[in-house]
């Protein structure tokens, strides 16, 4: 399908490039690796809220990024208060953690009316602008006021939160208003369409169902709610995977370890992750198992994450408290069952712990998607490896032929996590890897973001008559009425 790519403008929290201690680089992650190239035949322009201004003097390049100036006091109320304060921990179910502030609130507001009016003055007529995440939720609906004529495509990355949750935010509607002025919702998985009609239903506004779609009448448009699943740069991770270079270097983690078995798990440092749940069920197996102790080892790559909340602060020192207890339990001079990095790995570096790992163990307690899964799966050359992944993140929605776990079962993370680190290997679990390289290339992140554009011209293209359309759909769907 044909985009109309040349006219995007991408708004996102987080900018393409980032300044590190050897210069301006790209950022890490694959939705960015995804865009680039988008952005590239595009010629438009990625506006970043959250950026440093230095890191967007791009002038070599074939498109324009620009930071908004904003306020130090004000970046930091929309980023670390009501985006990573509020929001990130209502969505992903830890309302025990939701600190709703009012001035964060306004802050919130204030961000996303200065991405609009940016979004406003750089797309073109009748252009397409996408965008990106829960820190930006009001875009859509501001921007849409400003410029009736664009195409306005919004992606939700995390959970949609649960209606019950969602009661607590006391700017929920403005929330789901902000959000309905986007032409095209995307959310991961159907589990989180269905989330977002429950919020529908509580606030009492009318949609229609269309299939797994939601179809909601906004006046002379309509607002489009779908599942578009994520995924991970497949070749590039293949190909990591084939390297002669990273194969040596995977062979001699795997003899640095002691030459036993090798668990692995990779996350941002965020209490969403479930780091110190998982070293905990560790440490019980440990103590349960004798084989454990001698030739099982846990390699926990956890990059630090938004250190200026306190909630982020206090979980590294819980992280690294639990390592060193464990350590101290069953750790020896030439055994130490647990290597924890707090700091971040370059794809190459990343892809040889993919090889060497005999399970990846992604057990967050919740997740929008997780692209660690992903990346394990898409990196090994072979069908061999097992990949342990909780129920509770997206991905266990796609990835269905994991070994799935509940990570908010103490004794069963423990014996899944035993299954995968000791059990022989069988013709089933050659079947079930094979089975999910097959699931990984399908969703290649390049074809999720071609993807979703083309689909976003398609549905702006199908404006028909709301009533007309309401007709159409009524005849093989429930339609729902406010309540
Ligand atoms: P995240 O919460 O950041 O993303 P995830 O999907 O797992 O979570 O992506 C993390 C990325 O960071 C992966 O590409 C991983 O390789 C990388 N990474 C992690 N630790 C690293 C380290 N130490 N060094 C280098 N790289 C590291 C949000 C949502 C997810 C959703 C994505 C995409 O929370 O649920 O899958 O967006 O939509």
């Amino acid at each position: 399908m044909k985009t109309r790519s040349p006219r995007l403008v991408i708004v996102s929290a987080r900018a393409p490039f980032v300044r590190t201690g050897s210069g301006i680089v790209r950022a890490p992650g694959g939705l960015i690796s995804a865009l680039l190239p988008l952005m590239r035949r595009s010629r438009g322009t990625w506006i970043a809220t959250g950026a440093d201004r230095e890191a967007c003097d791009t002038s070599e390049l074939p498109f324009r990024v620009r930071a908004l100036a904003l306020p130090s006091e004000i970046r930091s109320a929309w980023y670390a208060g009501a985006s990573n304060g509020a929001l990130w921990p209502l969505s992903h179910g830890f309302g025990e953690v939701c600190r709703f502030r009012a001035e964060q609130a306004r802050a919130y507001f204030e961000v996303c009316r200065a991405a609009a009016d940016a979004a406003a003055e750089y797309a073109l007529p009748g252009g397409v602008v996408w965008v990106h995440d829960y820190q930006l939720a009001l875009v859509p609906a501001l921007l849409r006021a400003r410029r009736p004529d664009l195409t306005i495509g919004f992606f939700w990355h995390i959970p949609w939160p649960a209606s019950d949750s969602l009661r607590v935010l006391p700017w929920a509607s403005e929330l789901i208003e902000g959000v309905l002025g986007a032409d095209l919702v995307g959310l991961h998985v159907p589990r989180y369409v269905r989330a977002f009609r429950d919020a529908l239903d509580e606030l009492g506004i009318a949609y229609v169902n269309d299939g797994e779609s939601i179809v909601v009448p906004r006046g002379a448009r309509h607002t489009r709610i779908e599942a578009w699943p994520i995924g991970v740069d497949v070749d590039g991770w293949a190909s990591l995977g084939r390297d002669e270079t990273v194969a040596a270097e995977a062979a001699r983690i795997t003899a640095d370890l002691g030459g036993g078995r090798v668990l692995l798990s990779v996350d941002r440092m965020d209490y969403a992750k479930g780091i110190v749940e998982r070293l905990e069920a560790f440490e019980r197996l440990l103590e349960q198992n004798a084989e454990a102790r001698e030739r099982v080892t846990l390699v926990q790559i956890g990059v630090p994450s938004r250190e200026t909340v306190p909630a982020y602060r206090e979980l590294r020192q819980r992280i690294e408290a639990t390592v060193g207890r464990i350590q101290g339990r069953f750790g020896g001079p030439r055994r130490k069952p647990v290597h924890l990095f707090a700091r971040t790995f370059d794809s190459t570096e990343l892809a040889a712990y993919y090889l060497a790992a005999d399970a990846a163990i992604v057990t967050p307690k919740r997740d929008g998607m997780n692209l660690v899964a992903f990346e394990y799966v898409a990196t090994r050359p072979r069908p061999n490896g097992r990949l342990l992944l909780s129920t509770t993140a997206g991905a266990a929605d796609v990835l269905t032929e994991a070994h799935l776990v509940n990570p908010y079962d103490e004794e069963g993370l423990t014996s899944a996590i035993e299954d995968v680190a000791l059990a022989p290997e069988t013709a089933s679990d050659i079947a079930r890897m094979a089975a999910l390289q097959a699931r990984v290339s399908q969703l290649s992140v390049e074809t999720w973001a071609s993807g979703f554009l083309a689909r976003l011209e398609q549905v702006t293209e199908e404006r028909v008559p709301v009533r007309a359309q309401e007709t159409r759909l009524a005849a093989s769907a429930r339609v729902t009425r406010a309540r």
